[in-house]
């Protein structure tokens, strides 16, 4: 009794650990089994016809391995067994099974790969995505929006995405959207996908997205949202990423831009509305405050987190600290000043109210 509670226990825990856990999705923002995509709906036909090809073959073959090890078991009588030597009909049928299935796996496999490489529609929403150390830029090209972390698109329309790198190698890959796609410096991937799940009238969908190639310290750390809107909120978001951001308090703005400046936050940060806060650096710090998260997916979005995050990048992400002098990536960059406890909360305030 114990041995077969001992069995029951091992089959459920490999069960858990192969991914049963992976749904329902608002669990699971990472699951591969749920698809919400025309992209990922290709892949996940594909990978659930060879995952049901392979388990029939898996189960008919430990069926057969039992019933020849009990049927052929030495059942004590002395002499070897009846021995054979080359069966023409067992051998053909060993070969010609296997070549059947694998047609019927490489068939829609190769439809389906030259089905998501096909060149995007005329009508799709272009978007080149930047993997930098270790953060993502997305810079929608028609608009003249540039923005980090956050992809706004609308569902129901073709999204082509144009995937590059100024560093290493990434990999840009939203589990739920479609497969990975490598970010390689001086080349441009490209991977286009319809969101196809329902938005309501100003809601909004939020699929995870993730870093899926090792790229040095902070790797597990860049992470990224994409967030679904239907036609009406895409067009609400697209304005309000055009205006300039308002801070209604005065004192919070000046105190802000000033600090701004002083810190040397305007050597590496973009800021749609202060004088020569262009640089590329690092994110585009425009409508900071309206993200859900900051630092790539690190920290949620709270004035403590952005003051944290201003005084020590290194404590929430290893090798982002702004003061490594001689870092190439921070060539002839400004250093931040030491900022005092106020210029960091004026900072901070400042750019949760960049909404
Ligand atoms: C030497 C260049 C450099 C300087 C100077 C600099 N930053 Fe940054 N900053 C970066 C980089 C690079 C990142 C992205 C880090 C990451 O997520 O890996 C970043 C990220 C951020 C983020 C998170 C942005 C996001 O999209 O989530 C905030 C907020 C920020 N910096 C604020 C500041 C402030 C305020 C100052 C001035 C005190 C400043 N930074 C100075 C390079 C710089
Ligand atoms: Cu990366």
């Amino acid at each position: 009794m114990s041995r077969f509670r001992a069995l029951f226990a091992s089959v459920c825990a490999s069960l858990w650990l192969s991914g049963c856990s992976l749904w329902p999705a608002e669990d699971n923002p990472f699951t591969t089994v749920e698809s919400s995509s025309d992209f990922s709906d290709a892949i996940l036909g594909v990978y659930s016809l060879i995952t049901w090809i392979t388990c029939v073959v898996g189960v008919l073959v430990a069926i057969l391995m039992v019933y020849v090890l009990i049927k052929f078991r030495d059942d004590g009588s002395p002499g070897n067994p009846e021995q054979v030597h080359g069966n023409t009909a067992m051998e053909l049928g060993w070969t010609l099974i296997p070549v059947v299935l694998v047609i019927f796996m490489v068939v829609p496999t190769i439809r389906t790969i030259f089905e998501i490489a096909d060149a995007a529609p005329d009508d799709a929403i272009e978007i080149r995505v930047v993997g930098k150390r270790w953060w993502w830029e997305f810079e929608y090209i028609e608009e003249g929006i540039i923005t980090a972390n956050e992809i706004h698109v609308p569902a129901g329309r073709p999204v082509n995405l144009l995937i590059e790198s100024d560093s290493v190698i990434h990999s840009f890959w939203v589990p739920r959207l479609g497969g990975k796609r490598d970010a390689v410096p001086g080349r441009i991937n490209r991977m286009w996908w319809t969101i196809t799940d329902e938005v309501a009238a100003g809601e909004t969908i939020l699929y995870r997205g993730e870093c899926a190639e090792y790229c040095g310290e902070s790797h597990a750390l860049m992470k990224f949202d994409v967030i679904a809107h239907d036609d009406a909120g895409y067009a609400e978001w697209l304005e309000l990423m055009k205006a300039p951001p308002v801070v209604a308090d005065a004192a919070v703005r000046e105190a802000g831009e000033e600090a701004f400046a002083a810190g040397g936050c305007i050597g590496c940060h973009a800021l749609t509305n202060i004088d020569g806060a262009v640089a590329r650096i690092g994110p585009n710090l425009t409508r900071l405050g309206n993200r859900r998260m900051i630092a790539s997916g690190t920290m949620e979005n709270t004035t403590e987190h952005l003051a944290s995050w201003i005084e020590n990048q290194e404590e929430w992400k290893p090798g982002t600290s702004y003061n490594k002098l001689g870092d190439p990536r921070f060539d002839g960059m400004l250093i931040p000043v030491e900022l005092s406890e106020q210029q960091v909360d004026a900072l901070a305030t400042y750019l949760s109210a960049l909404q």
